[in-house]
């Protein structure tokens, strides 16, 4: 540990930028950049994965933004200053607002930007512009098993334990989850345990597992209440707990005695006796947990298929028992305290709910407003994006930490609606495909250029710190929303850019909340104590905050977990004729997200150049395709042109695109934007495809 600043001598302490296990690094200022090493914090105990070691890389990226620019009225965006940038914005905006009101202007969040952030983008909606019209890019990530989990349990964390937990267990199922790619440390926590992995591809964490379940895309539900029926039958209910800590098993019961292994098999691909065999060895285990990833969440079945591996998990006791428990891997590196501040259409800071009329009194107080001035629920991420620029949706979009043209379902489309707007708004810190569609893009600072915390995947709150000057011009997101506030009349008082006040105040705002983090200060996070919400303010010794939740009770008010009745249904749409093929989508290890920022780092574009389709040899031969040769793979919705990757391990029926390449190569040109009835979350994970060799062209 460090000096009371996390700093001494040999270098300063903070998180990795990007994933939402947030490893622990330490820096050094080299003199104009950083250099990080990995230290032995709980959840990496001293390892960082490629995109870590590599993260400095993209502080001093070639094409930095350094200053503001604004499109001119040739068309071309032209370098400007900020006065300028914020004037033209603060002019439009009232602009629009004046004759369309104030859902006219919509604003975009990412699970990246900090708890300070994400907190104030929340405040600037409802208080500057007083839209309904915020969502964030959240919704395309954990929203199926935030629904579900805050169902079942009354609460959401997306892992009511800490990590470190995971090495004592015997036994974990991982649903639709590779995190030897997407989270590489974590799996020093999965050296011990026996793993079972659900998913269609055999990955790097497939390789790893004892026993692998490979079903066709999109079926996850089903396998579930599959593995649900078996605990029942093979006697492995835990009756005792059922009765004593959870409601509603009954009815569940009664849906899944029409779900026998067999008939399972049929639908999934997976065989009866795997089946068997997984829910064997879960039930056997002393210490055994379910996990679920955006494979089995990003489904338009989302919710459904996640509250029916709670219910297996219910059904075997593990929730709320100590060594046991079911938990979500949150993804983005702020995806856990993203969620909970205010930036979601349907949330007050505090993780709290916009219709609750309590909430809305509190949280009123705090910002100095009636609870009546507050705005409402407003639409989803993919629903607010698909209405812009129509009667009725957005005519200006402000965009902070996300890159949609490349990330969102149905890419082509949406991009279409951004060139529909009147005014787009892009604060980043590189030109990113969507910056380069904007009328006005702001610079931003960085991780190791400004102060904030994060709130990683167990909860725990985390502090991120400045050892660089922003370069050029850049400002923090603070700084920009204080000046657009601003100049939309706000008091300046109202929008602090001081990220431990803007804290303070989150904080109060949070206070009674499910995410309470009242009890929290950077002085206890930078003395380095350990703090997972919820975390009160007290009278007397201040909360330890809570490591562990729902070991005597769940959230809700009996205290008892919720079993959720789920109908098996398959993906939005179905293949129309037998040469099609599913294409699930998804990560690879050398590449984050849209790739805005790891496509700036030499080292990652060479491990992966280009966007690829892997296809089983089988699937290949029959479809003429080619290691190393080009494809085509179209849906309804669009075609996408990719190199040829063979891989034995798919299944000879599906075939997988990751989604982190731009232009032609996008995967979310075919993805299906069909949405979870529950959480809106988008079908990522399955589309009907046909697959066609491409000539490459000469020279
Ligand atoms: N390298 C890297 N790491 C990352 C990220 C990144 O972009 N790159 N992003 C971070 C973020 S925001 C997130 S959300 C996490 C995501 O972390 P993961 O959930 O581990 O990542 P994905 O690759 O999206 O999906 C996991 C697996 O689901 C499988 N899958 C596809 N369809 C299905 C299906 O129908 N059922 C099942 N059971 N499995 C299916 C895919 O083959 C894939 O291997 O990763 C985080 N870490
Ligand atoms: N086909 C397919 N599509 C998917 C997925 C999938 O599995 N398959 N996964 C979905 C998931 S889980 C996610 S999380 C989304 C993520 O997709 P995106 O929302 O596009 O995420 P990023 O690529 O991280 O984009 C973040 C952008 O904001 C910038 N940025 C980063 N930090 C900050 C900050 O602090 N302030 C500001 N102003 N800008 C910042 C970055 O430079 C980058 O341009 O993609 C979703 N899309
Ligand atoms: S696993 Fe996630 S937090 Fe850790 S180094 Fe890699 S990207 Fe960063
Ligand atoms: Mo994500």
């Amino acid at each position: 540990m460090g000096t009371e600043h996390g700093s001494d001598v040999s270098g300063v302490d903070t998180h990795c930028p990007y994933c939402a296990l947030q490893c622990g690094t330490r820096m050094w200022d080299t003199g104009g950049g950083v250099s990080v090493r990995p230290r032995d914090f709980p959840v990496n105990r001293g390892g960082l994965c490629r995109k870590g070691w590599t993260a400095p890389e993209v502080l001093r990226a070639g094409d930095r933004l350094r200053q503001p620019w604004v499109r001119n009225t040739r068309g071309v965006l032209a370098r400007s200053d900020w006065d300028s940038a914020l004037d033209r914005v603060g002019k439009e905006l009232r602009r629009i607002m004046a004759a369309h009101g104030p859902d006219a202007v919509g604003v975009f969040g990412g699970g990246g930007l900090t708890n300070e952030k994400a907190y104030l983008l929340g405040k600037f909606a409802r208080l500057a512009l007083g839209t309904r019209q915020i969502d964030y890019n959240g919704r395309f990530c954990m929203a199926a098993a935030a629904t579900a989990g805050k169902a079942a349990f009354g609460l959401d964390r997306g892992l009511p334990f800490p990590v470190t937990d995971l090495a004592q267990a015997e036994v974990i199922l991982l649903a639709g989850a590779n995190p030897a790619e997407t989270m590489p440390p974590l799996m020093r926590h999965l050296e011990d345990p026996e793993l079972i992995v659900i998913d269609p591809r055999r990955t790097a964490t497939a390789r790893r597992a004892r026993l692998h379940l490979q079903p066709v895309p999109g079926t996850d539900l089903t396998l579930a209440l599959g593995m649900l029926h078996v605990v029942v039958t093979e006697g492995w209910l835990e009756e005792r707990y059922v009765r004593e800590r959870t409601v509603g098993f009954r009815q569940v019961y009664r849906s899944v005695v029409h779900w026998p292994p067999e008939r399972v098999e049929r639908v999934t691909g997976v065989s009866a006796a795997e089946q068997r065999e997984a829910v064997g060895l879960l039930a056997r285990a002393e210490r055994s947990y379910v996990l679920t990833g955006r494979g089995a969440e990003q489904h338009s079945g989302g919710t459904d298929t996640v509250a029916a591996f709670i219910d297996l998990a219910l059904a075997l006791g593990l929730p709320g028992t100590p060594g046991n428990g079911y938990g979500c891997l949150t993804g983005q590196g702020n995806g856990q305290g993203g969620r909970e501040h205010g930036q979601k259409a349907d949330q007050l800071p505090g993780y709290r709910s916009i219709t609750d009329p309590h909430a809305r009194a509190e949280v009123a107080k705090v910002w100095g407003i009636a609870p009546e001035e507050l705005p409402g629920p407003g639409s989803s991420a993919y629903e607010l994006l698909d209405g812009l620029g129509t009667s009725g949706g957005a005519r200006a979009l402000l965009v902070f930490g996300s890159n949609p043209v490349v990330s969102a379902p149905r890419s082509a489309h949406v991009e279409r609606r951004l060139e529909a707007l009147d005014l787009l708004v892009v604060a980043d810190f590189v030109p990113s495909e969507t910056a380069e569609m904007a009328d006005v893009v702001l610079p931003v600072t960085q991780w190791a250029e400004e102060e904030g915390t994060m709130t990683n995947l167990e909860g725990r709150v985390l502090r991120r710190r400045e050892v660089l000057p922003p370069p050029g011009e850049a400002r923090s997101d603070l700084e920009v929303l204080h000046g657009l506030a601003v100049r939309l009349g706000q008091d300046p008082a109202r929008f602090p850019t001081h990220a431990p006040s803007v804290f303070d105040e989150l904080a109060r705002a949070s206070a009674g909340g499910p995410a309470d983090y009242s009890g929290i200060t950077y002085q206890r996070l930078d003395a380095g104590e350990q703090l997972h919400w919820p975390c009160p303010e007290t009278d007397r010794s201040p909360h330890p905050g809570t490591r562990r939740l729902f070991l005597d009770a769940f959230a809700h008010e009996d205290g008892k977990a919720r079993f959720v009745v789920v109908e098996p249904r398959g993906p939005g749409e179905t293949a129309e004729s037998a040469e099609m093929l599913w294409a699930t989508t998804g990560r690879e290890a050398a590449h984050y997200q849209s790739g805005a920022q790891t496509r700036r780092v030499d080292e990652l574009v060479e491990t992966s150049p280009e966007g690829t389709v892997s296809v089983h040899p089988d699937t290949a031969r029959r479809h003429g395709l080619v290691e190393g040769g080009r494809a085509r793979v179209s849906s309804a919705r669009g075609s996408v042109s990719l190199r040829v990757r063979l891989d034995s391990g798919m299944r000879p029926d599906t075939v997988f695109l990751p989604f982190h390449h731009a232009g032609a190569a996008r995967a979310n040109l075919i993805t299906n934007p069909v949405l979870d009835p529950r959480s809106r979350m988008p079908e990522f994970k399955v589309a009907a495809v046909w697959v066609e060799p491409l000539v490459e062209e000469a020279g």
